[in-house]
């Protein structure tokens, strides 16, 4: 294939539409949006479909022991493969593009070069992880993480969710645990294309980010106990209020954010109370916080700030509170020269582009200790993700697409 035919190569929009269209059928909730909890029926609804997506293109599909998918096109030498990947999981209240776009414009390059009969000289592997997003069973990034190593897998199979559901016996009943080891593929390098999950790109009017890096992420639960009581009998001076702990712990977190300053960012996603009530004092309150910094010592003394304050919270309120790590994963720098080629695609198709981090967690963080990764961002109308309304533009995920298609071809040419 020459150079120019290559270079004109471009993704079918209509067919990754209707891919993502379909696959938003697994897990759709009502009034839009997607609920594809890992390892729940609706992933495996999506699972299905997806592998036998990766069938119909004939590709040599893989599940390892945790669950994660990895289709294999052959190159025409037996080398190192670029591994294009990401995530068909969703949070409760998802979208259609976050994680689902990497996976299936990963099937749209395979497509393409099958329409076009060229074999490239490496090998390509699509995967899709198990459990990247981690809202059932944390921590995030849970299928690369065993892939690569970070995470020991018989660790993993045993994380339970809150209803005491373990990860070993949730892939067995949904039919994908696995035989094989995971890790058994050897990258040559690793492509994620996702949503951005954040206003940059729109408020700049700008196409593709060339993601330089994605900050640190820690994950704490809080258990909170206290005194149940009567709401109307019980004097102020004699309470110990776990569901007042537990507010002053989410109020803790948001000055924590204020005081650390720039991007810093901290989350309680999660507050339960037992036993709920409207007239009883909650005698136990379980909650998370979840910090983010691209700066691993900002991040380290945000934690550090935020502990210091739950013990003064613990002592005059007279209540127990026990932490619990979910997840924690230190900031992650990609390899610029795999960001210049994102750059240089997006630049060579008239894209515009930027550099920019990325806020949120990512498989391809996983992969950037191992070897050369890059990750390209589309835009997020409104800046909205992990939310129905999430939504990008067909023009704005062909951009995307299409950058990813033309970097893939070429490192899969490399020596
Ligand atoms: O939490 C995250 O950043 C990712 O969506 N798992
Ligand atoms: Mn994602
Ligand atoms: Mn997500």
């Amino acid at each position: 294939m020459t150079q120019a035919e290559f270079s004109n190569m471009r993704i079918n929009l209509d067919r990754l539409l209707s891919r993502l269209k379909a696959l938003g059928q697994d897990g759709a909730l009502e009034g839009g949006g997607v609920c594809r909890l890992a390892l729940s029926d609706t992933d495996k609804l999506g699972r299905d479909r997806v592998s036998g997506w990766m069938r119909e293109l004939g590709l040599e599909v893989s599940i390892d022991k945790i669950g994660n998918m990895m289709a294999l096109l052959p190159g025409q030498e037996d080398l190192p493969p670029v591994v294009i990947g990401s995530h068909i999981d969703t949070v409760a209240t998802g979208g259609l593009y976050d994680g689902n776009l990497g996976v299936l414009v990963g099937l749209e390059v395979i497509s393409v070069l099958r329409d076009s009969g060229y074999v490239p000289r490496r090998p390509i592997v699509v995967a899709a992880f198990t459990n990247e997003e981690g809202s059932r069973f944390a921590p995030d990034m849970m299928g690369s993480a065993v892939d690569r190593g970070s995470l020991p897998l018989d660790e993993a199979l045993a994380i339970a969710d809150a209803e005491g559901l373990v990860v070993g016996d949730e892939l067995a009943r949904i039919g994908y645990a696995g035989e094989v080891e995971p890790g058994h593929i050897k990258p040559h390098c690793f492509f994620e294309l996702h949503v951005e999950q954040g206003p940059v790109l729109e408020e700049e009017g700008l196409e593709i980010g060339a993601v330089t890096g994605v900050q640190g992420i820690s994950w704490t639960e809080y258990t909170v106990t206290g005194i149940s009581n009567h709401a109307g009998t019980t004097p102020m001076r004699l309470r110990h209020d776990a569901g007042f702990a537990a507010a002053s712990i989410s109020v803790a977190a948001r000055i924590v954010a204020g005081e650390t300053g720039e991007d810093q960012v901290a989350t309680v996603g999660v507050t339960e109370l037992d036993p709920n009530l409207v007239n009883v004092i909650a005698r136990k309150a379980r909650l998370t916080v979840d910090l983010r910094n691209i700066d691993e010592a900002k991040l380290q003394a945000a934690e550090k700030s935020l502990t210091d304050k739950i013990e003064t919270i613990a002592e005059s309120e007279g209540v127990e509170i026990t932490s619990r790590t979910l997840a924690r994963f230190e900031p992650v720098i990609f390899d610029d020269s795999m960001v210049n080629l994102i750059e240089s695609m997006a630049k060579d198709q008239g894209y515009s582009v930027r550099r920019m981090a990325s806020g949120a967690g990512h498989d391809a963080q996983m992969f950037a200790p191992d070897c050369p990764t890059a990750m390209i961002f589309v835009p997020s109308v409104g800046g909205i993700s992990h939310n129905i309304k999430e939504y990008t533009t067909p023009d704005q995920l062909q951009a995307g697409a299409n950058v990813l298609l033309q970097a893939v071809l070429s490192k899969a040419e490399e020596e």
